[in-house]
């Protein structure tokens, strides 16, 4: 066998061995590279006379295209191989089942807020939405909230560690009363508006969550009554709970931010709960004070409020006995709403 004739042998040999394209194109280096051995038989050829150039050459150019036809093999065969491993790869089986797609659905409490948003924009209620993190003045100060009062201490309200530019502390809103306080001082009278959302405080058993949803509604105007806070409130329930079956009770009760309070209770006329008076809102008449605070004088306003817990309501329209449900995400349980 010729040198040349090794040479190219060589070649292939270098050219099987290369799996991948890089080692591949180093394979030809060696042989057809600046530096590689045809090309150095090439350079040789000056030092022949021209009848023995022109023979060698034709020889050592036949090597070359050998060599070059070799690597064309190799590289389309490298690329058909790297082809068929892709195909395999990304081979989608068209006879699998499909995932499916099931649907989301809202929870319980969700629809809650959307009906009350809903029966309250009915009768031209406004709805606002305000900070989860708020400052002592607005959740408590501004709304009559004495200095010690317990609803103010570490054991039940969530404080946040750094307070805010002016050093005041800063803590979860406790009721979402602030938001109303916000509004009033933004808007002028005639306000209604209820402000839905969640709120914070620290308790937790099986009829507290340390978060928890309220919704507040505020009605301020120069010549309502309490005779319009009763009648908005019976429209809501019954609205609500979908019935006109249901007598609505107002006792009187005591909160720093009304006088006079009342505690609102309600009783079905039918259904398991028939007859049962049920605690479900607070209410009453904005303190004076609290309505100076919202920048209004009290000898021309008169305003009226109401808080309720939307877990709460949510309970007693659908039946749920645990409030602990609303918040373990199990789908048995969820899936009973959509
Ligand atoms: C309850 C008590 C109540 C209010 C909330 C209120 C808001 C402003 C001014 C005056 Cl801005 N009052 N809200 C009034 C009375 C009772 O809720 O037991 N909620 C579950």
């Amino acid at each position: 066998m010729s040198s040349l004739e090794q040479l190219v042998k060589s070649a292939q040999e270098d050219f099987q061995a290369a799996t991948d394209s890089a080692a591949l194109e180093n394979a030809k280096a060696k042989y057809l590279g600046k530096t590689g051995q045809i090309t150095a038989q090439m350079k040789e050829l000056g030092e022949l006379s021209p009848d023995e150039r022109r023979s060698r050459g034709a020889v050592i150019n036949q090597a070359k295209e050998q060599i070059e036809s070799l690597l064309t093999a190799r590289r389309d065969a490298l690329a058909n191989a790297q082809l068929q491993e892709r195909l395999n790869a990304e081979a989608i089986d068209v006879t699998l089942p499909g995932r499916g797609r099931s649907s989301g659905g809202l929870h319980p409490v969700m629809r809650s807020w959307q009906r009350i948003e809903e029966i309250f924009g009915s009768i031209g209620f406004d709805v606002a939405d305000g900070p989860e993190i708020e400052n002592d003045w607005t959740t408590f100060t501004a709304l009559n909230s004495p200095e010690n009062h317990p609803a103010r201490s570490m054991q039940d309200t969530f404080y946040v560690d750094a307070p805010d530019s002016t050093g005041k502390p800063l803590l979860l809103r406790t009721h979402t009363s602030p938001m109303q306080v916000r509004y009033a001082r933004m808007n002028k009278p005639p306000i209604k508006v209820i402000a839905p959302g969640r709120t914070y405080r620290v308790d937790s058993d099986a009829t507290h969550s340390p978060m928890f949803h309220q919704v507040e509604g505020l009605w301020i105007d120069t010549d309502i009554s309490f005779a319009d806070l009763k009648g908005v409130y019976l429209n809501f329930i019954q609205a609500f709970f979908e019935t006109d079956d249901l007598q609505v009770r107002f006792r009187p009760s005591y909160f720093p931010f009304t006088e006079p309070s009342a505690e609102i209770d309600i009783a079905f006329g039918h259904g398991p709960l028939k007859g049962r008076w049920l605690e479900v809102s607070g209410a009453g008449q904005v303190h004076p004070s609290v309505l100076r605070n919202m920048g209004l004088d009290p000898e021309e306003f008169i305003g009226f409020a109401f808080g309720s817990g939307i877990e709460r309501l949510t309970m007693l329209r659908y039946g749920i006995n645990d409030l602990r449900l609303f918040y373990e995400g199990d789908l048995r349980f969820l899936k009973q709403f959509n």
